[in-house]
């Protein structure tokens, strides 16, 4: 089963036109009062934990913390690292439906990710594991401090490319944009303040289900 996204022309935001890739970034998905609002409530009510993974056989503390929402089934592999879900809060249930709306799909799961400075990052990957399915359609929303989101070809080392995420904005990744590009966000040397990142997506529960 393929995932398929059908905007309505009015609501595809704006579209990054990059080789093998299909992206639309809304910069002002909610409002800067309204993303505030969010911020603070998922900052203080998510149970943030501090995971290990495996990088090249060697076991590290993931430089940021995070976690993992979704329906009872939505488990996760990445990394050696396997998430089981949370029960899906009341503020993350709104926002899910407002990004199904928009997205003209459905999300059965939710990554966050809390950088809590400008140490924290998000090393190269793609997300590309079997459970998502071919073409994935990965709808990755921004609240707190702007940081770059850099994206970099597999194959076509001279193609890159990076977008400053900024505060309520969406960026929604479908189509081949995993199977072609990396996308990483780097460690900063100047002083940035918290973000939190949300990326909703589509396990499917039967891998057969999902080719
Ligand atoms: O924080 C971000 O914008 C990136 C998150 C990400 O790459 C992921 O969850 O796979």
């Amino acid at each position: 089963m393929q995932q398929s996204s059908l905007f309505p022309p009015a609501e595809q935001g704006e579209i990054i036109t990059l080789h093998d890739a299909d992206l639309h970034y809304f910069p002002n998905f909610y409002s800067a009062v309204e993303a505030d609002y969010l911020f603070e409530l998922l900052r203080v009510e998510t149970p943030w934990r501090q995971d290990s993974i495996r990088i090249a056989g060697v076991q590290r503390l993931q430089p940021r913390l995070s976690a993992w929402y979704g329906d009872t089934d939505a488990e996760y592999t990445y990394s050696g690292l396997h998430l089981v879900p949370l029960t899906w809060s009341f503020p993350l249930i709104d926002i899910k439906a407002k990004l199904e709306d928009s997205c003209a799909t459905q999300f059965n799961s939710v990554l966050l990710n809390y950088y809590r400075d400008q140490q924290d990052s998000m090393g190269w990957h793609s997300d590309d594991e079997v459970e998502l399915g071919p073409a994935p359609i990965i709808a990755s929303l921004t609240l707190g401090a702007s940081r770059e989101f850099a994206f970099k070809h597999k194959t076509r080392k001279e193609l890159r490319y990076k977008i400053k995420l900024g505060h309520g904005s969406l960026l929604v990744m479908q189509g081949n944009t995993q199977k072609y590009w990396l996308h990483a966000i780097a460690k900063e040397k100047e002083p940035v303040g918290a973000r939190i990142n949300l990326t909703f997506r589509r396990i499917f529960k039967e891998r057969s289900d999902a080719k």
